[in-house]
C-alpha cells in the first residue's frame, strides 16, 4: 500500500498554480519522495480506481472550479495523460462499491465519466469554504472537510454528503492542533485496510504543509509530520500486476496462486493425455 500525493506551487487567489509533481508519502512520518513531473499544472485532486487499477487526477486550468482536464497518471513515472475536458475540482474520490468517481467543485457535487472526463452535476452542497477535501469511507460514506474562508464562515467542519443530492449533514467540528493559522484540509483519503482517514493539511499563515489523520467521530485532527509544501491531493494505491491476462491487486495473488497452479497442472495433464492418445494405433 502506497500513499501518493501531488504538490505544486500555489500562485495565489484566482491565479492558479504551477507544474504538478507526483510524490510518494511515508504515512508514518509525512516525508515525501518525488516520483516525477505530471506534465500538467495545478493537479488539485487525485484518486485511485481500485477496480480498474488506474490512478486519476484533475488539472485545474484557470483556478479551481473553472475548466479542468481529466488525467490518468502513471504511478511509476508520475507522467499524466489527458483523457478529456472536465470540471475543475478541489478534490475527487472513487466510491468503493462501484468505482463511480465523485468530484467537489466550488461547493457543488458531481460525478465524472472516467472514460471521457465528462462531468455530471448532482447538486449544491450549500457552502463553499476553504480546503474542501472529500473522501469515500470503505463503507461508501462520502465525507467533506471544510474550513472557513471568510471570518464570518462556519468553523472547520466534517460533513457527510448525500450522494444523490449533494446535501450536507453535520458530523462534527474539526479540532486542529493549536498554533496553526487558518488550517484547512485540501485533500483526504481513507486507508483502504485500516479505515483511518488521512488528510493533507496546509495553513494560510506560513504555507507549510502537513500529513494528518482525522478522527471521524471526534473531529480531532492529529498531525503526523511535515510534508512537501504545496501538497493538494492524496490517494492510497495498491500495486497491480497482470495474472493470466487479468489485472488483479497484488494482495489477491496469494488467493489466486493455488488456482493458477491448478490451471497449469490441468493444462499439463491435458497435453500429456492428448499426446498419449495420439500415439495409440488406430
Ligand atoms: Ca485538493
Ligand atoms: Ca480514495
Amino acid at each position: 500500500m502506497t500513499l501518493y500525493g501531488v504538490a505544486y506551487e500555489h500562485y495565489g487567489q484566482d491565479l492558479g498554480g504551477g507544474p504538478a509533481t507526483l510524490y510518494t508519502i511515508d504515512i508514518a512520518t509525512g516525508a515525501a519522495t518525488p516520483v516525477g513531473p505530471i506534465g500538467f499544472n495545478m493537479v488539485g485532486g487525485i484518486d485511485y480506481d481500485f477496480r480498474a487499477g488506474v490512478l486519476c487526477g484533475i488539472s485545474n486550468l484557470l483556478g479551481e472550479g473553472g475548466e479542468g482536464l481529466f488525467l490518468t497518471i502513471d504511478p511509476a513515472t508520475g507522467a499524466g495523460a489527458e483523457v478529456g475536458p472536465t470540471v475543475g475540482a478541489q478534490d475527487i474520490s472513487f466510491r468503493p462499491s462501484d468505482s463511480r468517481l465523485y468530484a467537489f467543485s466550488d461547493g457543488h457535487l458531481g460525478t465524472i465519466n472516467t472514460l471521457t472526463g465528462e462531468p455530471t452535476h448532482i447538486g449544491d452542497t450549500g457552502y463553499f469554504g476553504a480546503g474542501n477535501g472529500i473522501a469515500f469511507s470503505p463503507v461508501n460514506i462520502l465525507y467533506l472537510a471544510h474550513s472557513p474562508y471568510y471570518p464570518e464562515d462556519p468553523p472547520p467542519t466534517l460533513y457527510i454528503l448525500n450522494q444523490n443530492t449533494g446535501a450536507r449533514t453535520f458530523v462534527t467540528d474539526l479540532i486542529f492542533p493549536p498554533d496553526l493559522t487558518r488550517p484547512r484540509i485540501n485533500a483526504m483519503d481513507f486507508h483502504p485496510s485500516t479505515g483511518v482517514l488521512y488528510a493533507s493539511l496546509n495553513t494560510a499563515g506560513d504555507l507549510t504543509n502537513y500529513l494528518a489523520t482525522v478522527d471521524i467521530t471526534t473531529g480531532n485532527v492529529a498531525i503526523i509530520g511535515r510534508t512537501v509544501d504545496g501538497l493538494d491531493a492524496i490517494a492510497f494505491y495498491i500495486q497491480h500486476r497482470p495474472v493470466a491476462g487479468v489485472i488483479v491487486p497484488v494482495n489477491k495473488l496469494e488467493v489466486l496462486a493455488p488456482y493458477v497452479a491448478l490451471a497449469g497442472l490441468v493444462a499439463a495433464v491435458t497435453i500429456v493425455t492428448v499426446k498419449i492418445r495420439s500415439r495409440k494405433p488406430e
